[in-house]
């Protein structure tokens, strides 16, 4: 597959990316110089944990001088041979000088708490006393993992033989979940991650508040790129002006919350024009009849008066699609936990692409390849005697992976449950930024007997802990091989490129040295990681060294697994091994078997809704301390429009703070950025920032962090995501809250 270069963000930040390039990798010398200068380095194959992408790459390094840069491997397709600037940013995260440095527990001297270096022999030894002594007095499962990212995977292990399955992250809940449940539902299938969207072959693409382009999902950024090159009809659905809709053929700034109504009409006009795949359908759908007796009433005039849309352009545009397809992909979204009822949204997501036949077709969804690797041995793990599914009480029934809030709620003071959650060890996510309503989350924090946080930088989850624990980057140490679906399978290894910086230590080594603690060594029987891998590798029949100077191992693809046309006995995973239009199942639990739109709450007078997304150079609040991206974006702005601007006398630049409707105020302020490309309704910032700990030296204070300012969470009554996108907001000008402070 060729290079091909990404679609520029706005002009400013293109013009950036170039800066940046160029002071880093030096982009305009000669291949030949590159060439020179690179032999000069030992490379390492990694991928990269910037961002869940996982692309992988090459780390150039040397004994003497250090790490010296990142890039991508030609072979691998998340990003064939490129990576996105944060991913190259990434060795930032290596030299980051406020980097936690040594093992730190909390203690109280004369009456002011402070962390106090100890050793590590003394940090694991504390945890494995207060873990011990909890497991007695309350149970193993009252200790709750959170975890994002490849260590989360050891401490898993870990978990596990230690008896609790209370282990949950922020890429179900908060993130993915209800479109997972909704394809499953509908397909049998969750679409995992990379999503299996063939974009290269597409002839209609479809973004639903996919934000492509800021959301830096580097292959299917690099695919975008080459559709409209090769003159794909791209339609856009977005309150915002967002970069992908300014590379759309169709750009529908919807207002917020009313999505359903858009998807529900677009399903009607396919049906009523008899546009939709009959023969698919025929052959591996059930329920079309009840879907068409559904929409029925949902005519492009009822959804105009809904989405503030026009008529024509919802009849439009679902005719464009239906002339594409089975070539279209409508966009199942990734962070997709908006207002409440997202499973349901998702549902008629998976619909439409049913009746358009796109699901398994080329240019649609492909089934995606992958291949696996055996788990090294451990003895079998005991059973817990509950999991967060007891706490939730049957609610949340359609969720398949656990509940993230469902454990926080657990931990809160106010809980009635038995079933407690008491501590807490928190690897790789940041939860006070992460999950909405940061005062809730501290407020359960504060309730927690012992929390031990496992991370690389000092943020705000670290700040709480009672033990910290420096994990090193992922540029200096082993972990579990990337085994990653795409349309052919590969495998791909990261290995250390540099000794572990300061006192830092690999995740993996942390969890053995706890498991032997606790006397699980069994249970992690291995000298180190690199043994584990040699074994795995041994297992099919791959070499570790030659796995090491690949970077990735390719598999041949079988061509004709990915599209469903060349198996006409396809079965899909559902009970009825069909395509499940109309669900029995949802019926059965009482809920719509067909999505039904409600409308949602809009701001009062004077309020604006708050919309955030994804800074293009950052990732979440990771990055926000980065050396080489905070020079890109060191804080976030608010998107206001000129109209309201006006209203309220905001000029560019001027700082203001926000209060939303439950009267939470903002931390710090934010700079305004007046601007036509957010409607008059909402206001609009990055996520990941305002960042409240000190020692992050470049991070602290810069911005607002939207998650404080989301207190109105609507949960999902299906799979429990938490909507975050029904909060208000209003402007409390800075002297205006200084003379509140003085008074
Ligand atoms: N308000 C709001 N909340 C959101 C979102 C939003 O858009 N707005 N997005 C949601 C989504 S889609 C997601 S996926 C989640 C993401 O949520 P998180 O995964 O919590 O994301 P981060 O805020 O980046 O926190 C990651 C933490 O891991 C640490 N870290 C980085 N690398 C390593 C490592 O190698 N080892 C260890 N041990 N730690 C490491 C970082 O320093 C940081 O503290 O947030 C969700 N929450
Ligand atoms: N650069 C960068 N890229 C990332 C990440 C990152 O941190 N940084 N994080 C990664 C992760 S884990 C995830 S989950 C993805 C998330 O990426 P997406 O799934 O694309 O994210 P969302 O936050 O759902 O989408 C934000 C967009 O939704 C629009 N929007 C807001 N309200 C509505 C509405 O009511 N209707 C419609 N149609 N649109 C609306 C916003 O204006 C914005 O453009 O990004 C990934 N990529
Ligand atoms: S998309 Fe960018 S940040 Fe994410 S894994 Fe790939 S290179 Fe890293
Ligand atoms: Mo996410």
């Amino acid at each position: 597959m060729k290079r091909r270069k990404f679609i520029k963000i706005t002009s400013v930040s293109a013009a950036s990316t170039a800066v940046f390039a160029n002071s880093i990798f030096d982009f305009s010398s000669t291949d030949e110089k590159r060439r020179k200068r690179n032999s000069r380095y030992k490379k390492y194959p990694n991928f990269c944990e910037i961002c869940f992408w996982n692309c992988a790459g090459w780390v150039y390094s040397r004994e003497d001088s250090g790490v010296w840069k990142i890039e991508g491997n030609d072979k691998d397709p998340n990003c064939n041979g490129r990576f996105c600037p944060r991913g190259t940013g990434g060795v930032g995260m290596y030299h980051d000088e406020d980097r936690l440095k040594k093992p730190m527990i909390r203690v109280n001297e004369n009456g002011e708490e402070k962390f106090k270096a100890v050793s590590w022999d003394y940090a694991l030894n504390h945890i494995a006393e207060k873990m011990q002594a909890l497991k007695e007095a309350h149970g193993a499962e009252s200790i709750a993992l959170f975890k994002h990212g490849s260590s989360g995977k050891h401490f898993d292990r870990l978990f596990k033989a230690f008896g609790s399955k209370n282990t949950a992250g922020p890429a179900y809940a908060q993130c993915k979940g209800p479109r997972e449940e909704a394809f499953d539902i509908t397909f049998g299938k969750a679409l995992k991650s990379p999503e299996p969207l063939d974009i290269e072959n597409t002839k209609c693409l479809v973004l639903i508040g996919s934000h492509l382009g800021e959301n830096m999902h580097n292959g299917q950024v690099q695919e975008m790129s080459d559709a409209i090159d090769k003159k794909a009809t791209i339609i856009t659905v977005d309150p915002r002006y967002s970069t992908a809709a300014s590379k759309s053929d169709f750009w529908l700034p919807i207002k917020p919350a009313t999505d359903l109504a858009l998807l529900l009409a677009w399903i009607h006009v396919i049906i009523k024009e008899e546009k939709y795949d009959k023969k698919y359908l025929d052959k591996y759908a059930i329920g079309f009849e009840e879907l068409k007796e559904h929409v029925a009433e949902f005519t492009p005039e009822w959804a105009a008066d809904i989405t503030n849309l026009d008529a024509e352009v919802i009849y439009e545009t679902a005719i464009k699609m239906a002339n594409a397809a089975p070539a279209v992909i409508v966009h199942p979204g990734r962070h997709v936990t908006w207002y409440g009822d997202d499973t349901q949204r998702l549902r008629a997501v998976a619909i439409l692409n049913a009746i358009l036949g796109s699901y398994g077709r080329k240019g649609g969804f492909y089934i995606p390849q992958k291949t696996g690797l055996p788990g090294y041995p451990a003895p079998a793990y005991p059973t817990p005697a509950w999991t967060w599914k007891d706490v939730a009480d049957g609610k949340y029934a359609f969720a398949k992976s656990s509940v993230s809030n469902v454990l926080i709620e657990a931990s809160r003071p106010d809980f009635e449950g038995d079933k407690k959650i008491k501590a807490w060890v928190v690897v790789g996510t940041n939860l006070p930024l992460t999950m909405p309503d940061t005062n809730a989350t501290i407020e359960a924090i504060n309730n927690l007997e012992f929390l031990v946080a496992v991370d690389t930088m000092p943020m705000e989850i670290t700040g709480y802990a009672d033990v910290i624990l420096p994990e090193c980057t992922y540029i200096e140490r082993h972990d579990n091989i990337r085994v990653a679906q795409n349309r052919r399978p590969t495998l791909a290894i990261r290995v250390p490129a540099a000794r572990p910086k300061y006192h830092s230590k690999p995740g993996w080594w942390m969890a053995q040295q706890l498991a032997i603690k606790l006397g699980l060594g069994d249970y992690f029987n291995f000298k180190d990681y690199e043994a584990v891998l040699r074994w795995q590798l041994e297992q099919v029949g791959l070499d570790y060294d030659e796995v090491v100077r690949q970077g990735v191992v390719e598999f041949a693809a079988d061509e004709k697994k990915l599209y469903i046309d060349s198996k006409p006995d396809y079965q899909f995973k559902t009970d009825s091994h069909k395509i499940e239009l109309y669900s029995q199942k949802l019926k059965d639990a009482g809920f719509d078997p067909l999505p039904v739109y409600t409308a949602h709450p809009e701001p009062p007078e004077d309020f604006y809704r708050l919309n955030y997304g994804r800074a293009p150079m950052h990732t979440f609040s990771r990055t926000a301390n980065n050396p080489n991206l905070t020079d890109l974006i060191a804080e976030n702005k608010l998107w206001v429009n000129p109209a309201v601007a006006r209203k309220w006398g905001l000029v560019n630049d001027e700082k203001v703070y926000l209060k939303n409707q439950d009267g939470v105020q903002s931390t710090f302020p934010i700079k305004v950025r007046v601007t036509e490309r957010i409607g008059k309704d909402s206001v609009y910032m990055f996520h990941g920032f305002g960042h409240s700990n000190k020692r992050l030296s470049r991070a602290h204070g810069r911005g607002i962090s939207d998650s404080e300012l989301i207190t109105n969470v609507k949960v999902d009554p299906l799979m429990g995501g938490t909507g975050m996108r029904s909060n208000f907001v209003t402007f409390v000008k800075v002297n205006q809250a200084k003379e509140e402070v003085e008074s």
